[in-house]
């Protein structure tokens, strides 16, 4: 079986964004692949956090993988900062990246480019602990969102690189991006990622907002003036937003959904895709609510935790002998 990997940051409330773009992906591959998920939280720290906030958010991403569908007895579930190889394999990995494949990664060059104050080490040097996460399992695929491609390049290079100069030690991964969701935008700025940490909550649905809300969020989503639904990026963002999410959520194609909307309005497309965010909802938090009261949670990470540790550190005593670390 072929090994998969993928993380998310406990940065805030997940939003339907991450569930399209990432966690659905997850629970479809769970079959197919040897899945490993994990909670990024040494990655969340590159921007500070509070305290009890960030311990919320972990226990809810943990809880929302498994209210998804994330199945414990096929994915290994874990806890980043858990398993201190990667803090370790990140080490190694920052001193083989050079400074100017860093100064490339878009996260870090818009934020400087904005003249943002605070950047930390952290922000800059990521996407080398990115690369340790996904090369200590030797993932053949990383499953992500489209923004992500660029670190899963970054990846590729840095494990061969290491191949090159030390003989084969990494799997060269493969992004995995999804044709249908790979980029969700905001539904006030269809030209925006939705995003967890945007400031203008009518934008984002929040997988724990009130289904209620979330309806009148789709009802007074941005669309424009052209009146046909169909799926035109450029022209019509917000209407190719809506029939993604519909698609993504329903599981119709996006030509299947078009066609059904041919010679009507909006109103009745909106209310459609209200609807099917407000059953998604729904059932998903029922299932979020009885998780957080069964206690999976922490036998979930207590067991993916043991498995991953064992994983990780084979990888690295390999890692560490083949760089000279190891001399008896
Ligand atoms: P932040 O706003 O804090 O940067 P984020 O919402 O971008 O966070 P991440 O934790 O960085 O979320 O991303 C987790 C996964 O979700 C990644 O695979 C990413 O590509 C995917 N993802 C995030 N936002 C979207 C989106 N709007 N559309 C599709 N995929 C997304
Ligand atoms: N950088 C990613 C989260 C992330 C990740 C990973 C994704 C950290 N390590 C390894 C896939 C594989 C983000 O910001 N969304």
């Amino acid at each position: 079986m072929k090994k998969m990997l993928s993380g998310i940051k406990p940065t805030g409330r997940l939003t339907l964004g991450n569930y399209i773009g990432a966690i659905r992906n997850f629970v479809n591959y769970q079959d197919n692949y040897e899945l490993y998920v994990f909670i990024a939280n040494m990655h969340a720290i590159t921007v500070a956090q509070d305290k009890t906030e960030l311990k919320k958010n972990t226990k809810d991403l943990i809880a929302l993988y498994l209210a998804c569908g994330l199945d414990p007895n096929k994915v290994t579930i874990f806890l980043q900062s858990d398993v201190h190889e990667h803090a370790e394999l990140g080490w190694i990995m920052t001193c083989s990246t050079y400074m100017g494949e860093l100064q490339r990664m878009t996260q870090y060059k818009d934020k400087a480019a904005k003249g943002e104050i605070g950047i930390t080490a952290g922000l800059f040097t990521y996407p080398s602990l990115m690369a340790a996460d996904i090369l200590l399992y030797d993932a053949d695929y990383v499953p992500v969102g489209v923004d992500q491609k660029q670190h899963v390049e970054l990846t590729r290079n840095l494990a061969e690189r290491f191949n090159h100069r030390y003989g084969d030690t990494f799997t060269v991964p493969e992004p995995l991006i999804a044709k249908v969701g790979a980029k969700v935008y905001s539904l006030q700025d269809p030209t925006k990622k939705m995003s967890k940490s945007e400031e203008n909550p009518k934008g984002t649905i929040d997988l724990l907002d009130d289904p209620n809300i979330a309806k009148k969020k789709i009802m007074s989503a941005v669309t424009d003036s052209i009146g046909i639904v169909q799926y035109d990026i450029d022209t019509q963002p917000g209407i190719a937003n809506l029939l993604t999410i519909l698609s993504s959520l329903t599981n119709e194609s996006i030509e299947s959904i078009t066609k059904r909307y041919e010679g009507k309005g909006y109103g009745e497309f909106k209310k459609e895709v209200a609807n099917a965010v407000f059953e998604f909802l729904t059932n998903l938090q029922k299932n979020y609510v009885d998780i957080l009261k069964s206690g999976l949670v922490e036998q979930v990470i207590t067991e993916g935790n043991m498995k991953a540790s064992k994983l990780a550190a084979k990888k690295l005593r390999k890692v560490k002998r083949k760089i000279g670390f190891e001399i008896f």
